[in-house]
């Protein structure tokens, strides 16, 4: 019988390949303050600092390449023979550079764009300004197409239907302190019937969710992963 799989990451598994995280020493949020680039009103207040946030990270995407975390992913969805889901907190697209298909971005996407009239996103990878004007509607501007604190994340009932229906769920590189990312582990827990994996550099706010905890960085934790994975 063929096993379904659910992945989350978070920014943890893109730290080797050069992006900063958020908590860890040195992470966005030792930097800048979350109400002021990562939530509506912070737009509101000053769209040119928020537009510079975003824009300096959609930049660096050119700088960086997927690390053997990430092409292990592509690996392991390559030849998963139950049904795979990989969800990311990560709005970043190593991801899909390392050749994972189908990667539900819970909190947006760094290289997206999304009229603030009709909603509607598209394909962007330059930088965005206050004054970038909408294709979709005459009158209207552009906003990065990233997921605000007070707003609700992308695609949730397409990803509660797969954790009511996941054998195993693992955990790779995100500190659990957000929501509703961080209670995806619970929910599978209450479940019952459901093998939980983290993957950490260290112990996170969820670890006592999980069956299993492997401490180490993700480059090395989940080839290994893998090895573990396709004996079940
Ligand atoms: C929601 C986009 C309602 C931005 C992000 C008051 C008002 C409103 C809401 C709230 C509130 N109080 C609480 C909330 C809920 C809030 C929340 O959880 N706040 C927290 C701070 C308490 N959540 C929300 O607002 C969410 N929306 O609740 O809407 C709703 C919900 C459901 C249904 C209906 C209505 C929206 C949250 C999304 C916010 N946007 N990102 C951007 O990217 O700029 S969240 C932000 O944190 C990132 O996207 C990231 O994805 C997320 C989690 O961070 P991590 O990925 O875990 O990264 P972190 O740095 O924390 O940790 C890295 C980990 O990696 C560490 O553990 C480290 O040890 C490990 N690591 C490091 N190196 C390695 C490694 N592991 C392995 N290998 C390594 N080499």
């Amino acid at each position: 019988m063929h096993k379904n799989i659910v992945i989350l990451t978070g920014a943890g598994i893109s730290a080797e390949s050069g992006l900063s995280t958020f908590r860890d020493n040195q992470g966005f949020w030792d930097e800048y303050a979350i109400e002021e680039v990562a939530t509506p009103e912070g737009f509101q207040k000053n769209p040119e600092m928020v537009h510079q946030f975003y824009n300096q990270r959609r930049a660096q995407l050119d700088s960086v390449t997927p690390n053997k975390a990430h092409h292990a992913l592509a690996k392991l969805e390559k030849h998963w023979q139950g049904d795979f889901t990989l969800i990311t907190q990560n709005v970043d697209d190593l991801h899909e550079r390392a050749g994972s298909q189908n990667v539900i971005h819970m909190h947006g996407e760094l290289k997206k764009a999304r009229c603030l009239k009709t909603g509607k996103t598209l394909s962007w990878h330059e930088d965005l300004t206050p004054q970038t004007k909408s294709p979709f509607h005459p009158e209207a501007h552009l906003r990065p197409h990233i997921v605000w604190f007070g707003e609700v994340p992308f695609q949730l009932d397409l990803i509660f239907h797969k954790l009511d229906h996941a054998d195993i769920f693992v955990s790779i590189g995100t500190s659990g302190q957000v929501h509703p990312a961080a209670g995806f582990v619970t929910h599978v827990y209450q479940k019952g019937q459901c093998q939980r994996i983290e993957i950490n550099t260290e112990e996170s706010e969820i670890s006592h969710f999980f069956d299993q905890q492997w401490t180490g960085k993700a480059t090395e934790k989940v080839p290994e992963l893998l090895n573990l994975l396709h004996k079940i």
